[in-house]
């Protein structure tokens, strides 16, 4: 069996899943060979920075004989979500609206192993020089007041199609599997609603993040304490240097 041949099958899944989960219309239907169009361009700059950090873990595998990802995943944002952001920001819905004004049509995110994995991965990453970064937010360093952890990077990449060259912004979400575990888990009982006690689920779920974020702090000490920390500590991607 062919591998393109898979890939298609797999797209052809994916497209009548979706159909099924979400059937809302696409509010860019009246554009929508542009707005396919946007969606293939974000579809290849995925592809091109996941590729540099499937690289980059290859490299650590073979250089210091482990892995810093767990594995990696990524998502185009559904047109219903980017209608939606678009409004929530007071944008009129188009096309070039979205990729002048989102950040995040494009996202990948990075399970990491360890804390210092996420910067490790994340300097290396943005020290390439095809890459810009155009912001970062450390929400390890400064957790959300609901318990949040990951590193975010929206960095932008040139892509190289047939007859053009764009610079494509990717969100890259960078985490540990601790982090990631908590994140999945807030983000299905967000679909709950009218709950009887919010107050008590907020601050049950920060005392959860809290309990993880200790255990992230000793599975890296335990990990120094085999490996040896880092020589040359890594740059931390704090709010303030960018
Ligand atoms: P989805 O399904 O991931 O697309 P900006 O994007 O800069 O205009 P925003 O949206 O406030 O501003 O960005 P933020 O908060 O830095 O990052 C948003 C994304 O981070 C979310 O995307 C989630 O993926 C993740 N995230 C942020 N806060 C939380 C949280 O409290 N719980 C969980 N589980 N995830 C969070 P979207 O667009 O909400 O959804």
């Amino acid at each position: 069996m062919n591998n393109i041949n898979n890939t298609n099958d797999n797209k052809d899944i994916t497209k009548y899943v979706d159909a099924i989960l979400y059937p809302e219309a696409n509010p860019f239907q009246k554009d929508i060979s542009k707005f396919e169009e946007l969606m293939m361009m974000y579809t290849c700059a995925i592809k091109e920075v996941q590729t540099k950090l499937e690289v980059l873990n290859t490299d650590f595998s073979v250089r210091y004989k482990r892995n810093p990802i767990e594995f990696i995943t990524s998502r185009l944002k559904r047109p219903a979500s980017i209608a939606a952001k678009l409004k929530s920001k007071n944008i009129p819905l188009s096309v070039n609206a979205i990729k002048t004004n989102l950040n995040d049509a494009a996202g990948i995110r990075v399970i990491c192993s360890f804390i210092d994995d996420i910067y490790a991965i994340a300097e290396r990453l943005v020290s390439q020089d095809d890459i810009t970064l155009i912001d970062a937010k450390d929400y390890i360093m400064h957790p959300k007041p609901n318990g949040y952890r990951s590193l975010h990077l929206i960095v932008e990449v040139p892509v190289f199609f047939a007859d053009i060259t764009r610079n494509m912004r990717v969100e890259v979400q960078i985490r540990t599997i601790a982090m990631d575990f908590w994140a999945s888990l807030d983000h299905q009982l967000k679909y709950k609603r009218n709950i009887d006690n919010p107050e008590e689920i907020t601050a049950a779920l920060k005392k959860c993040a809290d309990t993880i974020a200790q255990t992230d702090l000793d599975m890296q000490a335990i990990k120094n304490s085999i490996y040896g920390e880092e020589k040359h500590p890594i740059k931390k991607f704090d709010d303030n240097i960018f």
